[in-house]
């Protein structure tokens, strides 16, 4: 039997089979948990559909999280399925692109630097909000993900990762007001991994191969390695975690 067995888990930001979001769908359908899927919009519907059959859903709903009245749609509808579920995967994130080029100021405007923060931290506070009613008292789990660019300043990651210290310090005031509630609250922190998310970032090619080189671990982590850290800290085997960034990243944060 697996360790999420009897759990029902929203997965949000597939975008491919590439995205994290499926490497982590995986390993929680693996470990027996339910699931369900939002789609950003209608142009990745279709794949969104077929990673729900893949995983035995037939739950796909649609949710650009910019929009408010698609956020409350999308947990109404959620509720006609289920009435309450244990984890939530919040796997998005955005900036415009000329806001991840060249230096932090380059393109910085007061618009790029808001839809970095409503898009890649914000959503998360709006998605916990509204699944509030439908998560409490359930042992139920909150997951982000997140990047060491919040915490350094890394070449090119510029707002988003001004963007991911926001949704970082966004974990904790959601863990200590969920706490009570049993809902608990996490990030991963994972290391670059080649996504579509990815691709807009300049030089990124570059920065696996530093990774390989220098990293503990010699090497780049995959979707299936966040994945199963992922299925951990949503289950009861991490019932004692919450509030934390836990790294995915091959070693990669701990060396100078
Ligand atoms: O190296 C990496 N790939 C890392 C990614 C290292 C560390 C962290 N992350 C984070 C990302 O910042 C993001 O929060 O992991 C999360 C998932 O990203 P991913 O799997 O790398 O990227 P991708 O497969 O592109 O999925 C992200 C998706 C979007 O994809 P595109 O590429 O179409 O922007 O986030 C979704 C969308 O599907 N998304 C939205 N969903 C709902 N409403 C929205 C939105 N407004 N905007 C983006």
């Amino acid at each position: 039997m697996g360790f999420l067995q009897g759990k029902r888990a929203l997965v949000t930001g597939i975008a491919s089979q590439r995205s994290i979001a499926n490497g982590i769908a995986e390993a929680m359908r693996r470990e027996g948990a339910e699931l369900a899927f939002t789609y950003q919009n209608d142009k990745l519907k279709s794949r969104v559909e077929a990673a729900a059959t893949e995983y035995g859903s037939e739950i796909v709903l649609p949710l650009d999280v910019a929009d408010d009245a698609q956020i409350a749609a999308c947990f109404e509808q959620l509720g006609k399925h289920w009435d309450g579920f244990d984890i939530l995967v919040h796997a998005i994130a955005y900036a415009p692109r000329e806001a991840i080029a060249g230096q932090f100021l380059d393109g910085l405007t007061r618009e790029n630097f808001a839809i970095a923060h409503d898009i890649s931290a914000y959503s998360l506070a709006a998605m916990a909000k509204a699944a509030g009613p439908m998560m409490a008292g359930r042992n139920g789990s909150i997951l982000t993900l997140t990047y060491l660019g919040a915490e350094r300043a890394l070449a090119g990651y510029n707002v988003m990762g001004v963007a991911k210290a926001s949704l970082e310090a966004t974990v904790r005031y959601l863990a200590y007001n969920l706490g009570p509630e049993g809902t608990r609250v996490n990030a991963i922190s994972a290391g670059p991994i080649k996504t579509l998310a990815a691709a807009g970032i300049a030089g990124f090619r570059k920065i696996l191969g530093h990774v390989e080189e220098n990293a503990p671990l010699r090497r780049t982590v995959t979707i299936e390695d966040v994945g199963n850290v992922a299925a951990f800290l949503c289950s009861d085997l991490a019932s004692g975690v919450t509030g934390e960034v836990t790294y995915v990243d091959a070693g990669y944060n701990i060396i100078g």
